[in-house]
């Protein structure tokens, strides 16, 4: 059965030169549950979507499809890998959609972190997901079982990808996706609304200790980037670069603001120029001694 989608599919991992679009999309969703939906053009209006869950937590893992682009005939079948930290989540169950019903595939492997090559091909030959739609390939029940950040990160399974009717583009043509959980919180994102942003940035400032002047309590423990019990300018500088707004996070007095490379060039400089002129200082007093 595999060996029929490799024919199929196969030419989907043929190498060829690079695009310069996107043509594919694969994008993974975290839900407290299944959507109960397998096509839908906004993805963001599905219900349940979360970035955090609680140790023992089950959570949802939806993996969708679009053929998106400017040549867009719909998605045949697709078949993707994951890996995960196994420390931190263990995926329980592979569920496929009704869309992609044939030459199903998709194995567990908790021990290495991994689900291999798991998907299906549209058995009516007809396809799915032309933009903007989105078609669900099916998705993986899994349990949080430890506090952390865990990471899930999708690429090509071995039986390849197709598309309707044209030669399936090169690889490189298609997005893969990523997704995050916090367990049970992402640092940064106090309110837990899968962003870093100024309402957590005011969250942070009234949350400041300073070095050592913990412990924090629960509310403050998405400031505490370091783990080390306080909210201080090393979590700072973590909380800036977990910043998903654009443009940069206000300045936080406590930490003052980081200097621009200019600026730095110039303290440079002359911490250069008080070195030497210690120095010479010194030896001329050492000489006249
Ligand atoms: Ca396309
Ligand atoms: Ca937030
Ligand atoms: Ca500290
Ligand atoms: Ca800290």
């Amino acid at each position: 059965m595999k060996l029929v989608g490799l024919v199929i599919l196969a030419i989907g991992v043929a190498s060829a030169q690079a695009g310069a679009e996107i043509d594919v999309e694969l994008r993974l969703l975290v839900l407290d549950m299944p959507s109960g939906v397998e096509t839908t053009t906004d993805l963001s209006t599905l219900p349940g979507q979360t970035c955090v869950a609680a140790v023992n937590d089950s959570l949802v893992l939806e993996f969708w499809v679009s053929d998106v682009g400017s040549v867009n005939t719909g998605i045949l079948g697709f078949y993707t890998d994951l890996t995960f930290e196994n420390t931190l989540l263990h995926a329980d169950a592979l569920v496929h959609s009704s869309l992609f019903d044939a030459f199903l595939e998709g194995e567990i492997d908790n021990g290495t972190g991994r689900v291999i090559d798991f998907g299906g091909i549209d058995g009516t030959f007809t396809g799915y997901g032309v933009a903007p739609e989105w078609a669900k390939i099916g998705h993986v029940e899994m349990t949080a079982i430890d506090e952390g950040v865990a990471t899930i990160v999708s690429s090509l399974g071995l039986a390849g990808f197709g598309v309707v009717g044209r030669p399936s583009p090169p690889v490189s043509d298609v997005q893969f996706g990523v997704a995050a959980v916090g367990i049970p919180f992402l640092p940064g994102d106090f309110d837990q609304n899968c962003a870093v942003d100024l309402d957590d940035f005011n969250q942070f400032q009234s949350c400041f200790t300073g070095p050592g002047g913990g412990p924090v309590g629960a509310e403050c423990a998405p400031g505490d980037f370091d783990g080390d019990g306080d909210v201080d300018c090393d979590d700072w500088d973590q909380f800036v670069v977990a910043w998903t707004e654009a443009g940069d996070p206000p300045t936080l007095s406590e930490c003052g603001a980081v200097p621009a490379v200019s600026e730095w060039g110039f303290v440079m400089t002359s911490l250069l120029v008080l070195t030497a002129g210690t120095l010479m200082y010194g030896r001329r007093r050492a000489e006249r001694a």
